[in-house]
């Protein structure tokens, strides 16, 4: 049977700010208080996913969420009408009223963690939506991602859904973001790969010193347990501390795979060889042939890295066996980094070409081209029964680029957040999008 890898985007959501909020992500510190455009935020996504479904790649899409998150600020205190909760806030805790408002729900390598049937004990994809406690702006995501993915992959034969871990940091869980699956084919059976950035109960792991490790090993653990791994299939591995402490918040800021390949600094992970070696035992026993391609710290300094996001690209397997790069502008502006790329794609090896997308309006938040989307490996008949509604046709691009264009606003500063008729804004537009993706009501407006 005939399997994919399927790239399900985020779309960006109206209230794309830059609100500073992601300590220990570079990006987004430096940005902060910045004026915004996301109206230009999402039409950068969509030509992304565009570009890809016209490469002839399988492409969905996934909804942005309902922001401000009134029911969110509720929680914390604020009271009256939805008007008057969002001018509270915005008087008295500012920076509450610009979390509630995040679009950080468009970063969907972090919504889920994503188990193929073929690697699980009952035959079914499982997902796990991710707690992403480590910020309060993330944190609030999941209830909403969950419904979203079950009324994307709502049937029970195929698909198992699993909520977010428990909310408190020793669980702390960032989803696809730290997860990696290697695979001769993406209906066989693979090895899922793990990557922590600390152990929340065993004392002898390193831990970063300046910058919060955001995933730990005993939530890592739990995702295998929960979506019914091997222990032959899955291989765990910690991030390197110091590369946290300069940016690196999530592993896919480092490291990108597909199929038999790694793409990997030289400075990501601790105890590599010992990693590298049970990468590729493992990927043997399902009769795969590991490969590696490490980039040295000579040719690309971790910092270039960060700034660049070389690593935060989507490798993508192309009909002959060879693979596709596709990177930010950012790496064509970095000029160690765009002569390391010509250097590789002309080398040769299985990386032989890279293409270049504009997406700054996310980067700027510490958003590449890996972190916008979530990936899905389905087999035919797993493809047949995800919602058609959000799987990426020439339609659908042209009727979601009518809706931004209607619905965003080109500037978005904070006053405009404080601004209660936003939320109306927002509401209407998801609405219509609901109907546009046929989700049915899965947004808290919807549903209360
Ligand atoms: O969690 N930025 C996100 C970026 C997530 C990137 N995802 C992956 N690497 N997979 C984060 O730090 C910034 C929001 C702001 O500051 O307005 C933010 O949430």
């Amino acid at each position: 049977m005939k399997s994919y890898e399927v790239n399900f985007d985020g779309l960006v959501g109206p209230t794309h700010n830059y609100g500073g909020l992601s300590y220990g992500n570079v990006a987004s510190q430096s940005n902060s208080q910045q004026s915004s455009n996301p109206k230009e935020a999402a039409l950068q996504g969509l030509a992304k996913m565009k570009a890809l479904m016209d490469m002839g790649f399988q492409q969905g899409v996934l909804a942005p969420q309902e922001r401000p998150d009134v029911a969110a600020l509720r929680r914390l205190g604020f009271a009256g009408s939805d008007a008057q909760v969002i001018q509270q806030a915005a008087k008295e805790a500012m920076p509450l009223l610009v979390a509630s408002c995040s679009a950080s729900s468009m970063w969907v390598a972090n919504a889920a963690t994503v188990s193929p049937s073929a690697d699980t004990a009952d035959g079914r994809v499982h997902f796990t939506a991710a707690n992403l406690n480590c910020k309060y702006h993330r944190s609030i995501e999941h209830p909403t991602t969950s419904r979203v993915l079950g009324a994307m992959f709502a049937n029970p034969q195929h698909f198992a859904h699993h909520a977010a871990l428990p909310a408190v940091a020793q669980f702390g869980d960032e989803g696809a973001a730290n997860h990696t699956r290697f695979c001769r084919a993406y209906g066989e059976a693979g090895v899922e790969f793990f990557v922590f950035g600390r152990s929340a109960f065993d004392t002898r792991y390193p831990a970063p010193q300046k910058y919060p490790a955001r995933q730990t090993l005993e939530a890592s653990q739990a995702v295998a347990r929960l979506h019914g791994l091997r222990e032959e299939g899955v291989v765990y591995a910690q991030q390197n501390p110091s590369v946290i402490d300069q940016g690196v918040f999530h592993n896919d800021v480092i490291a990108v795979g597909n199929g038999e390949v790694l793409f990997y600094h030289e400075d990501a992970f601790l105890e590599t060889d010992k990693m590298l070696a049970e990468l590729s035992g493992k990927l043997a026993k399902v009769g795969g042939k590991f490969q590696s391609v490490c980039v040295p710290r000579s040719a690309v300094t971790v910092d270039d890295a960060v700034r660049s996001y070389l690593f935060n690209s989507q490798l993508l397997s192309r009909p002959d066996g060879s693979m596709l790069l596709i990177v930010p502008e950012e790496c064509r502006s970095n000029e160690r980094v765009w002569q390391y790329l010509q250097g590789l794609t002309g080398a040769g090896g299985v990386i032989r070409e890279v293409k270049v997308f504009d997406l700054k309006q996310s980067m700027q938040n510490g958003g590449g081209p890996a972190c916008l989307r979530l990936r899905v490996a389905l087999n035919e008949t797993e493809l047949a029964a995800v919602n058609p509604g959000v799987i990426m046709t020439a339609p659908l691009y042209d009727s979601l680029t009518h809706w931004v264009e209607r619905h965003y606003r080109d500037r978005m500063t904070e006053n405009d957040l404080a601004d209660p008729q936003l939320l109306l804004e927002c509401r209407a537009a998801l609405d219509e999008l609901t109907q546009i993706l046929k989700l049915g009501s899965v947004y808290p407006f919807q549903i209360n």
